[in-house]
């Protein structure tokens, strides 16, 4: 009957709209079937009677579905792809548009280069412990310095690295072997680190680090220049001059802050002022941090650098804020395909 399939159709589309499913049956639809038996001819009220009995049967199975969908609730699997989960695939981009992220790109780089100095590139960690951020590294309990980095801890006490020299420690007891061997220890750690910013242009919370480390007979400040620079020449492709203003970190002594000549491509004009760039800290790592790692620091010395990997990439393509890198805008990212 049309008037029957009409009505089903409405109620449908009025069911659906419910939130209390069950209110269906209240539905003006619903009753309209109702009090419309009385302009059917008394010859075809039987007919009208069953299929109106009929679609409230049906609509009676809409509710039993529903509830029982409700009481089901499927398990999801959290580690599956999305689309397992939404029951309908992602629109991804085509993967001929895809690329490496400029940081993947440039850490690869900058690794690249130490390993051909003969550095040995590791892993730091993102969670880590009062022992490897503070203590191995020579701040005293309590000391001022520390909140100086400023970290997210858990209620347990971990931390989330703010720098990457927590890895200082690790490094000198992993590769102490060397020095017996008569070989040094030259490590570079690229990782993330965290820190509770406030958020410029200039400083992001979740950022990346280079840690270089390197222990033998003999070091001196000198052999710490002249690694930077070699560094720095190699990654801005051209030679750049160096500065080391004095500076305070517990685990060096004497600690410098780094800066480089700027980058032809960073200098506004050649004033004095734009001549110099701050890139990171460095120094000569301290005896206790030695110690600390189980070495006499009366028979080994070495230096210690960390600088920020944003920065770095920030100087060599004037990228003028820090935010870009996180900010997935594929307009900033597609210009380093
Ligand atoms: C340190 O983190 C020391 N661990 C560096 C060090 C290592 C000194 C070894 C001596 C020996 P500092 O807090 O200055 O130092 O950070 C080093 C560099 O990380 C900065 O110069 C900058 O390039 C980068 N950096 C620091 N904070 C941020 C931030 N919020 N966003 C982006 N880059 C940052």
């Amino acid at each position: 009957m049309e008037e029957i399939e009409k009505a089903k159709i409405a109620l449908r589309s009025t069911f659906d709209t419910l939130e209390d499913k069950k209110q269906v049956f209240k539905a003006p639809e619903m009753r309209a079937l109702f009090d419309g038996m009385r302009e059917i001819a008394p010859e075809d009220r039987a007919a009208y009677g069953k299929a109106v009995n009929d679609l409230k049967t049906e609509v009676k199975s809409w509710v039993a579905d529903i509830e029982a969908a409700d009481e089901v609730i499927e398990s999801i699997d959290v580690t599956a792809p999305q689309a397992i989960n939404a029951g309908s695939a992602p629109s991804f981009l085509p993967s001929a548009q895809g690329s490496q992220h400029p940081l993947t790109t440039e850490i690869n780089y900058i690794c690249d280069i130490f390993q051909r100095m003969g550095f040995v590139v590791e892993e730091s960690r993102e969670i880590d412990d009062d022992f490897h951020m503070f203590e191995s590294l020579n701040f005293p309990e309590d000391h001022p310095a520390r909140d100086d980095y400023d970290t997210f801890m858990t209620d347990e006490g971990l931390i989330a690295p703010a720098h990457t020299s927590t890895m200082q420690n690790r490094i000198i007891k992993k590769y102490t072997s060397n020095l017996d061997a008569g070989e040094p220890i030259s490590a570079v750690v690229p990782d993330r680190v965290f820190r509770n910013e406030d958020l410029d242009a200039t400083h992001e919370h979740t950022f990346y680090q280079i840690e270089g480390i390197y222990v033998s007979k003999a070091v001196n400040v000198g052999n710490l220049i002249a690694t930077l620079e070699s560094y720095m020449s190699e990654y801005f492709r051209q030679k750049l001059k160096t500065k080391l203003q004095p500076f305070y970190f517990p685990f060096t002594e004497p600690s410098f802050e780094f800066a480089i000549e700027r980058p032809d491509v960073l200098k506004k004009d050649n004033s004095e002022e734009q001549k110099w760039l701050e890139l990171g800290g460095c120094g000569m790592i301290h005896p206790n941090v030695m110690k600390s790692a189980g070495l006499d620091p009366e028979v080994y010395t070495g230096f210690a650098f960390g600088f920020g990997i944003e920065r770095m990439v920030m100087m060599k393509y004037g990228i003028e804020d820090v935010r870009h890198f996180e900010s997935a805008n594929l307009k900033f990212l597609r210009q380093f395909r």
